[in-house]
């Protein structure tokens, strides 16, 4: 479905999510580098930022720091995870529930499916549940649509990240997130692909400011309404200025060269 105008992830049909489920995904090694942003609210502050248009973050980090920013942030909860100590099939257990999210006072959830694992069908089935439940409550659903697993011999491949968000339409999220499929082509496949679902570029690990940039302009550029970025923020020493630079990228069309200039 298309996300209304009116959906607080979106501004203008555009969005720019930021992500911090990583504790979990990734554990705190993702931390390293940054190591006073372990305190979860160093990034909740980030997210007050007027760019940002969603925070995702686990129930955890929901229950305990949102509390303090319900007015100056929008809460996507993440519903699902899985840790990187985990080694099996790649599956991401649900681990709260759209009842809960509401509690939580979240405005959208987001849902990770890994399409092409063997654990593909339990997948299917909880986001079903997610998706239905969400629906009644008119909450935005988002996918991380990361298809992976033994089969899946190019995760990235054209093919695959177009596969990617047309099963986010066909299973009914609203916003699609995805890896950078590497070429603007592919990307505009994939956009094509999701109909008039909203395609959002999943930020990845950490490059420089004009690496980053003139990825995200190249998403936007394809047709992509903007991305859901974590560690290409968090990890920085300046997360404002990025946060500036990404504005004028994804909300008003400047150009990577442009926003690092000024
Ligand atoms: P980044 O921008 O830091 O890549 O975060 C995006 C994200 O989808 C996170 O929400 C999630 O924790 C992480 O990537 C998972 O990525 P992977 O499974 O590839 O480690």
């Amino acid at each position: 479905m298309k996300v209304s105008e009116d959906n607080p992830l979106t501004r203008n049909g555009r969005s720019l999510i930021l992500a911090h489920d990583h504790g979990l995904e990734h554990g705190p090694a993702a931390f390293e580098d940054v190591p006073e942003r372990l305190d979860p609210r160093e990034v909740f502050e980030m997210a007050t930022h007027d760019a940002v248009t969603g925070f995702a973050v686990h129930k955890g980090l929901a229950e305990t720091y949102y509390p303090s920013y319900e007015d100056s942030v929008s809460l996507l909860a993440k519903l699902n995870g899985t840790s990187g100590l985990w080694s099996g099939e790649p599956y991401s257990p649900q681990t709260c529930s759209v009842e809960r999210a509401v509690e939580l006072g979240a405005d959208a959830v987001g849902y990770t499916v890994y399409a092409g694992s063997n654990r593909e069908p339990e997948m299917f089935e909880e986001f079903r549940d997610v998706q239905e439940s969400a629906r009644d409550r008119d909450l935005p659903v988002a996918m991380w649509s990361y298809p992976r697993g033994q089969a899946m011999k190019n995760h990235r491949s054209p093919e695959a990240i177009a596969y990617a968000t047309r099963i986010g339409l066909e299973l009914g999220a609203d916003l699609v997130k995805v890896k950078w499929p590497r070429s603007p082509e592919a990307m505009s496949r994939a956009v094509d692909a999701a109909g008039e679902a909203n395609v959002v570029l999943s930020g990845g690990s950490k490059t420089t400011d004009y690496e980053f940039l003139s990825l995200v302009e190249a998403a936007v550029d394809a047709g992509a309404s903007g991305l859901a970025v974590g560690r290409n923020v968090w990890q920085r020493e300046d997360p404002e200025r990025i946060l500036d630079a990404l504005e004028g990228v994804v909300f008003e069309g400047e150009s990577a060269s442009d926003v690092l200039e000024r």
